[in-house]
Formats: structure tokens, C-alpha cells, sequence
């Protein structure tokens, strides 16, 4: 479990098992979305939020805002979440258990007893503006949906810069199905500091009609929403996260926390250190790199940051790719692509581990690893409990 800067980091192997079963929930009747008000009660609270919606919609931007540091790579290109993400934030009186999720996307086609998917389906999706589907589409839909069980407020996203997508609505239907009982659910009206005030107000105004359609299509949303106005903001303006801290605080449960108020996380340090790897390799390679590229980390032991700050901590990385060519893309020429991913992940992991890194990167090419549900799970270290 990788702690608050200010706690001695050690090493954790903590299971990717979702342990928060829904307990007590508070606020179930408060209707309103002011981001002002402070919560009038100083008993322990302690409950899960989730970050649900389309990707890129700026899920893991906010989730690291609101842990107040990086745990989760970001980027401009879709899909760069993989599994879901744990992180902390806890004050005198409570903990918040923010989870972020892989980006959502409509169904996947039907596949077939063979396991191949119908080729005739996924081009008539294609046609339609669906994006392609595979094996890890199926995994990372699981991994995001999985959370709102045991979410006491799941929070919706919506990019404010983006059109709706043909596909949202049937996510969010999708989402919807899934609250429990006494699940809260909110849209946000993310990236706002990116448009004019006139224009985040007319795109809120879209999502509010479109909320109104969707209780119409499925009544259930009405017991589950907190407001039919989204809550708009932006992950990079710092007062927008205070109050957005504020306003989850109202629906969580009165509760004894449920990790030691120095943990940020659940990841271990592996995991750590292969998001961080691939946030790089999504940012200095060109949009021809897939989502299907994996990082497998290593800490060698003893010399880890379980140690001495003085020893140096030796990382070895595999980066899993299924194609040679792509291979040759994250190498580059003379192999500079490769020297970036390494130079620029070393450094936002030394300032984590704080300590010095030595980083040794590896490119292996693992044909169709993405058809393999079992190779998944153990290069995304994905949970199979969902
Ligand atoms: N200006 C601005 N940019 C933002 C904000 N939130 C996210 N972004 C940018 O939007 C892009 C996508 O952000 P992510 O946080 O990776 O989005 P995501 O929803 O986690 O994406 P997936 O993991 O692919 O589903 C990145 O380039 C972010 O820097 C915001 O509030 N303001
Ligand atoms: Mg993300």
C-alpha cells in the first residue's frame, strides 16, 4: 500500500478484491448540489465514491485531484485506465475511498460458443461510430461497473468540451441498472475551466434535458440522483476540489475508517510503477499505440524502498505489446522513444519513492495476448472477482 508522503513507504501485497461492501448510508434525502455548504457533522465518517463515465471524460484527472496526488496516468488518448484504482483522502473526521474505473463504452457484440465474436455485429457497430471491441473491452467494462456495488456515491461524468457520444446514453442506462438501493448518483460537468461560463451553462443545460429523458426512460434514476443540475468544475482549479470533497462528505456513512489514515492507495508499488510507465508510453508515442500495451513491473528486493532512503531501487519493467510493429514504434529510432518513456517515468517514481531509481525497460512482443482472458488478468492485474 503506497502511503502519504509524509509516512514511511513500505511494500504491501494487498489483493484487488473490492472490500467495501455498501454499509449505513447518510444523506439520502438531501436534493440539492451547492458546492458551498460544510458538512455540519464532526462524527467519523468514512464511504466509497466512484468515478464512472465515457472515457477520456476526465475520471482519473479529478480522482487524482481529490487524492491530492498522482496514482493514476493520464492522457489525451482513450482507454488509458485499465482497471479500477483505489485511492484515499482522509481528514480529522472523514476518509473518502475515491474509485477510479476504466472508461465506459456501449455494449460489446455478441460472441459466439467459439469465443469469436460476430463479425457481422462489430462491423454494423462500427459503422454506427462504436469503437472497436475485444476481449479487454469486456474486462475493463467489468472492472468499471464492478465498482458501483459497493459505492456509496457514484459520481457521472460528462466532458463539457465533448460532444454526447451516440453510445452515452445506453451507458448510463447501463450504470443506472447496477446502483444499489441506496446508492447515490450524480453528474459532473467535467473540464469546465476549458470553455467560456456561457457555454459550460448551455452544455448543462443539455445534460439536464437529458436527465429528465432518462428518468422518463427508466424512473428508478430519480431515488438515486442527488440533483438533476450537474455539478460543474474543473480538476485543475483547486477550490472546485475542496468543494466538490464537500459536497461527497454528505453521502457517506457514519463510519470507523476503513484504512490507516496515511494510505493514498491500494495499489502496490509494482502497480504503481507500471501506470506511471504506461501514462509515459501513452504520452510519447503517437495515437498508433493501442490501448492493448501492458506493463509488467519488478522491484528487485532488498535493495527496494523498503530500505535504506540511501540505496538505490532497481525496477525492472517488461512493456507486453502484440504486434512487431508496434514494438518498433515504442523503441523509435536509435531507440529515443524508449529512452523518453524511461527518463520520464524514472523521475515521477523517484519523486514518489524518494529516492533514486534505477529503471531497466524491456519491450517483449506476446502475439493475441489480448484474446486471452488469463493473460490479461495477469498483465493489467486485473481483479477476476467481478
Ligand atoms: N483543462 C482540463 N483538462 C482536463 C481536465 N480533466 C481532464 N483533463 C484532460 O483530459 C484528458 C483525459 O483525462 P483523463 O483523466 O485521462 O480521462 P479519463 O476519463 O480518466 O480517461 P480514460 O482513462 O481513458 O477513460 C487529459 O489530457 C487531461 O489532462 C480538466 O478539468 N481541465
Ligand atoms: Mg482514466
Amino acid at each position: 500500500m503506497i502511503q502519504a508522503d509524509n509516512a514511511s513507504p513500505q511494500y504491501s501485497q494487498q489483493n484487488d478484491d473490492l472490500a467495501h461492501k455498501p454499509i449505513q448510508k447518510l444523506g439520502a434525502s438531501s436534493t440539492h448540489t451547492s458546492l458551498t455548504e460544510e458538512p455540519a457533522n464532526t462524527t467519523k465518517h468514512c464511504g466509497y465514491v466512484a468515478f464512472l463515465g465515457r472515457v477520456n471524460a476526465g475520471k482519473s484527472t479529478l480522482f487524482n485531484a481529490c487524492v491530492g496526488t498522482k496514482i493514476v496516468g493520464v492522457s489525451k488518448k482513450p482507454e488509458t485506465t485499465i482497471r479500477r484504482i483505489l485511492g484515499i483522502s482522509t481528514t480529522d473526521n472523514a476518509q473518502i475511498i475515491f474509485l477510479d474505473t476504466p472508461g465506459l463504452r456501449a455494449k460489446s457484440p455478441r460472441t459466439t460458443k467459439t469465443g469469436i465474436k460476430s463479425v457481422r455485429g462489430t462491423q454494423r457497430r462500427a459503422r454506427a461510430g462504436f469503437a472497436h471491441h475485444n476481449t479487454i473491452s469486456e474486462y475493463t467494462t467489468r472492472q468499471a461497473l464492478g465498482v458501483i456495488e459497493g459505492a456509496d456515491l457514484v459520481l457521472y461524468l460528462v466532458d463539457a468540451t465533448a460532444f454526447f457520444h451516440p453510445d452515452q446514453e445506453s451507458v448510463i442506462h447501463r450504470v443506472i441498472a447496477r446502483l444499489p438501493e441506496d446508492t447515490r448518483f450524480q453528474f459532473v460537468l467535467s473540464k469546465c475551466d476549458k470553455m467560456i461560463t456561457s457555454r459550460w451553462q448551455a452544455r448543462s443545460q443539455e445534460l439536464q434535458k437529458l436527465t429528465c429523458k432518462l428518468m422518463t426512460e427508466n424512473p428508478a434514476l430519480r431515488k438515486h440522483l442527488v440533483s438533476i443540475t450537474p455539478l460543474p468544475l474543473s480538476a485543475k482549479v483547486p477550490s472546485d476540489i475542496k468543494k466538490l470533497k464537500t459536497f461527497m462528505s454528505r453521502y457517506i456513512p457514519q463510519s470507523p475508517f476503513h484504512y490507516p489514515a496515511t494510505s493514498i492507495t491500494d495499489s502496490t508499488d509494482e502497480q504503481y510503477v507500471a501506470e506511471m510507465i504506461r501514462e509515459q508510453i501513452f504520452r510519447k508515442t503517437g495515437d498508433e499505440i493501442p490501448y492493448e500495451t501492458a506493463v509488467i513491473a519488478h522491484i528487485r528486493k532488498p535493495d527496494g524502498i523498503n530500505h535504506s532512503p540511501s540505496k538505490v531501487c532497481y525496477i525492472d519493467a517488461t512493456i507486453i505489446v502484440n504486434k512487431k510493429s508496434h514494438k518498433g514504434m515504442i523503441i523509435g529510432r536509435h531507440g529515443e522513444h524508449l529512452k523518453m518513456i524511461g527518463s520520464h517515468s524514472r523521475k515521477i517514481i523517484e519523486d514518489r519513492f524518494k529516492r533514486k531509481v534505477m529503471l531497466s525497460l524491456w519491450v517483449k512482443i506476446d502475439s493475441h495476448w489480448i484474446r486471452n482472458k488469463h493473460k490479461i488478468t495477469e498483465h493489467f492485474s486485473l481483479s477476476t472477482s467481478h
